[in-house]
């Protein structure tokens, strides 16, 4: 595997020499501050790279060159915003930036309900919690609806849990939602995201996935002719929420995405974390299924609750078998006789984590090299005794 880690950029506290000392030799970042949509030029790319450069490391995967809300919505001046994307993907080209990574999740990116939930350890995790979920749904934000997709018994236990919830918890509970993660539109308030949502009343799974086949089908062509790999993002959480459909969440979605347009260039991030918070997805099997089509890995474990909460547990503990998936992982690196980029997903806040507030939810420096170290540890065992 080809080890990376994301950052945030300049405003990042975890900075480029910090990385250098993790062992990881490749970055993942983006151009955070262009505004989706807009063309990425040859100029600001040029800079980015040669920061990264100048501290001794490699931009070996861009996470992500947005998809503006008129691609996913195809209405408006989507043709215009599919133009630019494909402009960026040339410059990036350009550049000799070649690994994209992107997702179709319509208004959210990746949503927890909690960014900082109190470990026994004394650390703290990333989690997702159904209930919460439910009162934020039904409560706070009032969707019209949002009831009919909870049952009865989450509906009850949110009901009596929201009438004893501080006023400062139900704000926290809001902004964890609508502010506090890396990828979503920064600034939303009730307002406005409920009127974002509203532009899907009445889009369906099949939709959205006739809108994201459309966007493949103009975009992948020109990747390929410029030698970009493209790979998708799985929607975190792999199921429905907000009422908002999800269509990349199960091995089924997977073979559409990559039925859409056959080409080297359409490929997927395989993102255990997103992906293993939903039982039924058997992840050994889908590396090895979907092996020739990962550029890209992101891996992380959940713990899994019986009502579908989840939060984010070490690397190594969780419901998903790391072994299994590193062996899977390294089997297609055989097969295909190359190192895939991946980069250790989110970290706990542990040690020094915990005085730096300001880091990117999930993204602490300590907590992300303990899951670097746990991976590459078990990896390096792994090859050792099966001479992978
Ligand atoms: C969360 C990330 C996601 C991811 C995007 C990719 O930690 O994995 O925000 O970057 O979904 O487009």
């Amino acid at each position: 595997m080809k080890e990376t880690f994301r950052w945030f950029g300049q405003n990042d506290p975890v900075t480029l020499p910090h990385i250098k000392q993790s062992g990881a030799t490749g970055i993942v970042t983006a151009l955070h501050h262009i505004p989706n949509g807009e063309i990425w030029n040859i100029e600001e790319i040029q800079k980015v790279k040669k920061t990264i450069e100048e501290a001794g490391l490699e931009w070996v995967f861009v996470e992500s060159v947005p998809i503006h809300e008129n691609i996913k919505l195809k209405t408006g001046d989507y043709t215009k915003r599919i133009e630019n994307y494909k402009q960026s993907l040339i410059n990036l080209a350009a550049c000799g930036v070649k690994n994209v990574c992107y997702n179709f999740m319509p208004v959210l990116d990746w949503t927890r309900t909690h960014l900082h939930w109190q470990l026994q350890n004394g650390g703290t995790a990333l989690r997702f919690d159904k209930v919460d979920m439910a009162i934020f749904e039904c409560f706070i934000m009032k969707r019209k609806g949002a009831e009919n997709d909870y049952s009865q018994e989450v509906l009850d236990i949110a009901k009596k849990r929201f009438s004893e919830m501080p006023a400062l918890e139900q704000q926290r509970l809001e902004d964890s939602i609508l502010k506090g993660l890396p990828g979503t539109v920064d600034d939303l308030t009730i307002a406005s995201f409920s009127k974002m949502i509203a532009q899907y009343d009445g889009y369906t799974h099949e939709d959205l996935k006739n809108n994201l086949s459309y966007f493949l089908n103009e975009v992948i062509p020109v990747a390929e002719e410029n030698g970009i790999k493209m790979a998708i993002h799985p929607d975190d959480p792999p199921f429905d929420i907000m009422g908002l459909p999800r269509i990349v969440k199960s091995e089924k979605d997977l073979e559409d995405l990559v039925n859409f347009i056959d080409s080297p260039a359409n490929g997927i991030t395989f993102c255990t974390g997103s992906l293993g918070a939903n039982p039924n997805n058997d992840l050994p099997k889908m590396i090895e299924k979907f092996g020739e089509k990962i550029h890209f890995f992101h891996l992380r474990n959940v713990k899994r609750e019986l009502d579908g909460s989840f939060y984010e547990d070490c690397h190594l503990e969780g419901s998903s078998d790391m072994y299994e998936i590193v062996k899977a992982v390294l089997k297609v690196e055989q097969k295909r006789g190359i190192d895939i980029p991946m980069r250790p997903d989110h970290g706990h806040q542990i040690l020094n984590d915990l005085l730096a507030q300001s880091t990117y939810a999930g993204y602490t420096a300590i907590g992300r090299l303990k899951g670097l170290a746990e991976i590459k540890g078990l990896s390096l065992g792994i090859q050792k005794s099966l001479s992978l």
